[in-house]
C-alpha cells in the first residue's frame, strides 16, 4: 500500500526536453532580473556616494572660507563686487555677480586628491544691504563641486552669506 502511494509521485521518465528548456528559461529570467537589480543598486550606491562626497567637499570648502578673515574672502576678479549699487539684487553690469563661474573664471578652485571632484568658489561683495544700515557688509559665497557620475557631470552647489561683524 505504501509503495503504491509513492508511485503516484514518482516518474522515472526523467525530464522532457521541453521541461528542461523551460527550466533554463526560468533560470535565465531569474539571473537577468538579479543582475538588473544588482546594476541598479550599484548605480544608486555610486550616485549616493558621489553626492555625499561632493557635499562633504563643498561643506569643507565653505568652512575654510568662513574660517578666514572677512576681508580675505575675496572676489579676486572683481566681477561681483560693488555691482549692485541700487540694491535690487540684479548685477548692474550683467552676469550673476560671477557666482556661477567655474574653471579659470572662478575666484578659487581646487581638485580633490583622487582627482574625482573639482571645487570652485565665488565671492560677491555688497549684494544685500544689512537691514537697518545704509552700508553693506555682506558677501555672497557660492561653492560648486563638480563630479562625473557615469558620464554625466553633476554639481553640488552651496550658497552662503557672510556678514562682517564689528
Ligand atoms: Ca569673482
Ligand atoms: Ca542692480
Ligand atoms: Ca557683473
Ligand atoms: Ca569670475
Amino acid at each position: 500500500m505504501e509503495i503504491e502511494k509513492a508511485k503516484i509521485f514518482y516518474n522515472d521518465d526523467g525530464f522532457t526536453l521541453i521541461e528542461a528548456l523551460m527550466a533554463v528559461v526560468v533560470f535565465s529570467i531569474g539571473i537577468v532580473a538579479f543582475f538588473t537589480i544588482q546594476a541598479a543598486v550599484i548605480k544608486g550606491n555610486s550616485t549616493a556616494s558621489g553626492l555625499t562626497t561632493s557635499s562633504t567637499w563643498a561643506a569643507d570648502r565653505v568652512e575654510r572660507l568662513l574660517a578666514m578673515d572677512y576681508d580675505l574672502v575675496d572676489d579676486t576678479d572683481n566681477d561681483g563686487t560693488d555691482q549692485d549699487s541700487d540694491f535690487d539684487g540684479v548685477d548692474d553690469d550683467g552676469g550673476d555677480f560671477g557666482l556661477d563661474d567655474t574653471g579659470a573664471a572662478a575666484d578659487g578652485n581646487a581638485v580633490s586628491p583622487d582627482g574625482q571632484y573639482t571645487i570652485f568658489w565665488n565671492v560677491a561683495d555688497c549684494l544685500t544691504p544689512v537691514p537697518g544700515s545704509s552700508e553693506s557688509y555682506v558677501k555672497a559665497l557660492r561653492v560648486i563641486v563638480q563630479r562625473n557620475d557615469l558620464g554625466f557631470q553633476k554639481n553640488v552647489v552651496l550658497n552662503y552669506h557672510i556678514q562682517k561683524t564689528f
